[in-house]
């Protein structure tokens, strides 16, 4: 097995090798059974007539009620190791990821930009927010026994925490094409006072907040999504305080504001309209990258500081279960 380096390892070990032990125990049992019987029941004479079987009520209860048990601590178990797994923490370290063919992209809180290479605190939740510019991968370190499908057009999320300092594989763990193989990487674990170290070589650069709202002047925004909205004359809704909050739509509708509704709102503003505008934003499809598109979201999300971020993580949970993609490849 891998090494354990986080704090779900252990977790979803016990539950493997518990389910391993129910499968070899099971295995045994059946096939000593069948060599048993097979003996012991063989025919004997060429015209033998076996004694017959009238059942047993008391066998097939038994053989009823103990699988289903067994059955039900296995998803009882195995609900449990997902939720922590799949609920995202609020209070983490938020890391973006944009993957390409073939390299991994990150970028940090503070700004710091990686290739292939993501450098974390050991003892600290840290939150991944990704997406892809082409294809599907999918973000996997064994170490820490997580995976996540990293999904052209959307974002998806996953969390770990680290508990050794070390050098780790990182791996696309979805077949990407020509280079997959090539597609990885490593993600360094240090002690909390080497990560700030390693953050403070690198000052010059500013927050994907801090980009998001240079992105946010230039591409013009500020125009229309005034603080204080129409009351103000804004043509476009406040966006101040909305992160992480439900949002009545024209037509009745409200959906929480999380990444993936501030993302089409970029993308595809027509597709859901704050009730009392109109569709009259212009589509910035083709005019900002995946990592433009982060900065946004962060400047916007930076904008709500109260908010965290429990508004994805319910919808990532269902998504993650309605794709056994997420996880088992
Ligand atoms: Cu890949």
């Amino acid at each position: 097995m891998p090494e354990q380096a986080s704090t779900i390892a252990q977790q979803v070990d016990a539950l493997f090798y518990y389910w391993l032990g129910i499968t070899l125990f099971f295995t045994v049992l059946i096939v000593a059974a069948i060599i048993l019987f097979v003996v012991k029941y063989r025919r004997r004479a060429p015209g033998e007539i076996p004694r017959p079987i009238f059942g047993s009520m008391k066998l097939e209860t038994i053989w009823i009620v103990i699988p289903f048990l067994i059955a039900m601590s296995l998803f009882v178990w195995g609900a449990k190791v997902y939720f922590a797994q799949y609920r995202i923490p609020k209070d983490a370290l938020d890391i973006y990821v944009v993957g390409k063919q073939w390299m991994w992209k990150m970028q940090h809180p503070t700004g710091q930009r990686e290739i292939n290479e993501l450098h974390v605190p050991m003892g600290r939740k840290i939150r991944l927010t990704m997406t892809t510019e082409d294809v599907i991968h999918s973000f996997y370190i064994p170490d820490f026994r997580v995976k996540m499908d990293v999904v052209p057009g959307r974002y998806t999320q996953m969390w770990f925490e680290a508990t050794k300092p070390g050098r780790y594989h990182l791996f696309c763990a979805e077949y990407c094409g020509m280079n997959h193989s090539r597609m990885t990487g490593t993600v360094i674990v240090m002690r909390p006072d080497e990560y700030q170290a390693w953050l403070s070589g690198n000052t010059s650069q500013l927050s994907p907040a801090q980009q998001g709202e240079q992105l946010f002047q230039t591409l013009g925004c500020t125009t229309c999504h005034l603080n204080g909205g129409r009351d103000a004359g804004g043509r476009g809704p406040q966006l101040a305080g909305i992160f992480g909050k439900p949002v009545q739509l024209e037509g009745g509708q409200t959906v929480v504001a999380d990444e993936n509704y501030l993302r089409e709102s970029i993308l595809n503003p027509s597709a859901k309209i704050v009730a009392g505008y109109s569709a009259i934003m212009p589509t910035y499809q083709g005019q900002v990258s995946e990592e433009q598109l982060l900065q946004l979201i962060a400047y916007i999300k930076s904008l709500s500081p109260q908010s965290g971020n429990a508004a994805m993580t319910s919808a990532n949970a269902a998504q993650a279960a309605s794709s056994p993609n997420g996880q088992r490849r």
